[in-house]
């Protein structure tokens, strides 16, 4: 037997166990191990029935993503599990922990299926931007029908195991061991002389949806909806719907050319790559190994306003009690009330019970005395964009805050280091930054400041994770990663309205290429006043550049959706606001006022001069190491910006775009609009110039020109 496949025999039941930490991922070790283990049991006489299960902390977790993109190996995965169906005695799966795409497409493949109480099971190759292509989208809607399975696969959510035996997915659920509760079946089926049941043979679960497929296709409609520009969700519904058009080998031989075509294809590798970048992106290179977080059983956070609120939340969520502190019970009763408010909109949506609501409430006090936090082990500032308030609160938190507590800003973009000077205790002060809403946007940037000992990063890290957060680890600048960028983002926008573009046509370019909504829409959506209110406190400069028209449109009170009018009108009840002839005649004017000739903007230009700049920054963020590698910044835009998941982010899409490319267009906008600032950074230029891309940097210390 191979090191990853081992068998045992246990009276007339043969165990086939795979032990390939730290997913029992099926590379190629693993298929050939278990396909030769099939074949020698196969014709053993003295062995009636198999158990299939994995060592480790998980039932296998899917096919070794690390594979795709290189030389197939035989056994392919669906020839493993075609051979593993046709075995000519009962084969009963052994699932624990989370069966996963391939991993659970083998568990399909086995004749019966025992799963312990806390597994789970789903096919989340649509997140790759794949569909599942070892037999899923044939074999489990004859299990449990094409509706049912569809819901699985197009969303790619996990189901558990109570779910899953009510489905008819499983066969037994246990809380015991799950190996022996399969052992026992498999004994079970042995001495009855049970035979095989086949997936592939079973068509009984299609009949109804081959004579009427209309709740079928509302049920593929509503799931594709959100679905925008991604192609793997709808790849998922034809591959099910060939489940009940065709016979089974025919539905197998499309899903399997559907899947080649999806992994070649440019989505699949931006989303893989953003997989394998989402777990980087939480590793600190220079962290030394073993470097232990601090336990965390209690959070403060200091601010009961949207973020503070937020934040929250995240902790509620996932029960670890959070003793809220703001300047007035009044303030306190407001944040209280929106938080309920955020959870209630939850149990409207059959999301949440009442029950859990109070249960999350319940971990929630508020208190106007800061020493009330004397005890908490993690304490997160969530006040005023304003240095001197972040200063005296850090200061009294010093002095309040217990030996070994973590203090953490939520700042957006002010300088951690200085807020660590405001304490004795700078090793135990670091940036953690949600992205609004923060009990919704799954970015946490890491600020590391300079004095930040690991183990506090670490336990920020840690924390980040259990709350469910993408945690990525940043340096101190202003704006961090994200933040940064977008400023670069902004400075563009406005110049374009002055050169020519409306609003509309800026939006509608941005959300074309993929965002969810145009830089004006968010805006609007923010509100125009917070720029508007750093701009006036900090210099235009500074925060985000000039922003004239925005400026004037909050002089005159428009500040977005909050007042009914912003860059558009928001009109009671209507979705999304209207083109305001008003602020396209504002533009005309302040342009004039400049003297700027006005001209037509396409949108390859406006998404060109938007995005550009952007990828220029990013490569300045690497160059200056406020960034460890560039799918770190991938990571931020992908989820706290929106960014596109099946373009891979924006300097995977750089790479996709050609850096070379990128560097002339920006030289060209450079001499356009006689703004330097547009010019290449140092690094993408040496990198275009090289005829590399940033993938290169990968494992490499950064150096500029
Ligand atoms: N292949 C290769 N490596 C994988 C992997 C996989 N499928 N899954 C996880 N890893 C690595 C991961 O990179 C990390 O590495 C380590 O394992 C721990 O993962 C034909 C084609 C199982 C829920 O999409 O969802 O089957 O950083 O940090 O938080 O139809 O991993 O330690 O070096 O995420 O406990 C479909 C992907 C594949 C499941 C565990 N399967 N994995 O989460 O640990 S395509 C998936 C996960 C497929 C077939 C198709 C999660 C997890 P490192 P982790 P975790």
């Amino acid at each position: 037997m191979s090191d990853v496949v081992s068998v045992r025999k246990d009276g007339e039941v043969a165990v086939v166990t795979i032990d390939n930490p730290p997913v029992n991922a099926l590379g190629h070790a693993v298929r050939s191990g278990v396909y030769e283990a099939m074949a020698g049991l196969r014709d053993d006489a003295d062995v009636k029935a198999v158990v299939l299960a994995c060592a480790g902390r998980t039932f296998s977790a899917g096919a070794d993503i690390t594979e795709f993109g290189k030389p197939p190996q035989p056994p392919a995965l669906f020839e493993l599990i075609n051979a593993v169906e046709d075995m000519p005695k009962p084969v009963v799966a052994a699932m624990h922990g989370t069966a996963l795409g391939g991993g659970f497409e083998l568990a399909l493949g086995c004749h019966y299926r025992v799963a312990d109480s806390k597994a789970r099971v789903g096919l989340p190759e649509v997140k790759l931007g794949l569909l599942p292509g070892a037999g899923g989208t044939q074999r489990l809607p004859r299990l449990i029908g094409p509706e049912e399975a569809l819901k699985i696969i197009v969303s790619g959510d996990f189901v558990g195991a109570d779910k899953a035996l009510k489905l008819g997915i499983v066969d037994e659920v246990t809380d015991g061991d799950v190996n022996e509760a399969a052992l026992e079946l498999a004994r079970r089926l042995a001495a009855d002389g049970t035979g095989p049941v086949r997936l592939s043979d079973r068509d009984d679960k299609l009949q109804a949806v081959k004579a009427d497929d209309t709740a079928f296709n509302e049920t593929a409609g509503k799931l594709t909806a959100r679905a925008r520009g991604l192609e793997a969700p709808h790849a998922c519904v034809e591959a099910v719907r060939w489940s009940f058009e065709l016979p089974f080998e025919e539905g197998l031989t499309k899903e399997r050319e559907k899947f080649m075509e999806l992994v070649a294809g440019d989505q699949s590798k931006a989303q893989r790559h953003i997989f394998f970048a989402e777990r980087e992106a939480s590793k600190v290179s220079d962290m030394p190994k073993g470097t232990t977080p601090r336990e965390v059983k209690t959070v403060g956070v200091i601010g009961a306003g949207t973020m503070g609120g937020g934040i929250s939340m995240n902790f509620a969520n996932v029960g670890i009690p959070v003793t809220i502190v703001e300047t007035s019970q009044e303030a306190l009763d407001r944040g209280f009330a929106t938080i309920e408010k955020n959870y209630r909109i939850s149990v409207s949506r059959g999301r949440m019970s009442e029950e859990e609501l109070k249960v999350r409430m319940s971990r929630l006090t508020g208190t106007t005395d800061m020493s009330d936090l004397a005890d908490a082990d993690f304490i997160i500032e969530a006040v005023f964009e304003e240095m001197d308030i972040k200063k005296d609160i850090f200061g009294k938190l010093d002095a309040i805050a217990k030996p070994g507590a973590v203090l953490a800003s939520n700042t957006s973009y002010l300088d951690i280091d200085e807020i660590a000077a405001a304490t004795n205790r700078p090793g135990s002060v670091l940036g953690t930054h949600f992205f609004s809403p923060a009990n919704v946007m799954r970015l946490m940037e890491i600020v590391r400041g300079e004095k930040t000992d690991f183990d506090v990063l670490a336990t920020a890290i840690d924390l980040g994770r259990k709350i469910r957060k993408v945690p990525v680890v940043v340096g101190v600048c202003f704006g961090f990663v994200g933040n940064r960028m977008l400023k670069a983002r902004q400075l563009q926008t406005e110049q374009l309205l002055l050169e020519g573009a409306t609003p509309q046509q800026v939006d509608k370019a941005i959300t074309d290429f993929g965002f969810p909504m145009g830089p004006f829409a968010m805006g609007d959506l923010a509100g125009l006043d917070i720029g508007w209110r750093i701009r006036k406190h900090v210099g235009a400069d500074a925060e985000g550049g000039r922003a004239e028209i925005a400026d004037a449109l909050c002089e005159m009170g428009r500040f977005g959706q909050k007042t009914g009018r912003g860059f558009y009108i928001y009109e009671k009840g209507a979705r999304g606001g209207t083109p305001d002839p008003e602020v396209e005649a504002l533009i005309v004017e302040t342009a004039k006022r400049f003297g700027i000739e006005r001209r037509e903007i396409g949108s390859e230009e406006i998404v060109e001069r938007l995005i550009y700049p952007m990828i220029s920054e990013g490569a300045k963020i690497l160059e200056e190491g406020i960034a460890q590698r560039s799918g770190d910044i991938d990571v931020v835009w992908i989820y706290g910006y929106g960014f596109p998941i099946w373009r891979g982010g924006p300097m995977f899409y750089a790479d996709q775009v050609g850096l070379a490319h990128i560097r002339d267009r920006l030289d060209f906008y450079a001499e356009q609009t006689g703004n330097d600032a547009l010019r290449p950074a140092p690094l993408l230029q040496k990198l275009a110039d090289e005829g590399a891309g940033f993938a290169s940097l990968a494992g490499k210390k950064v150096r500029a020109a």
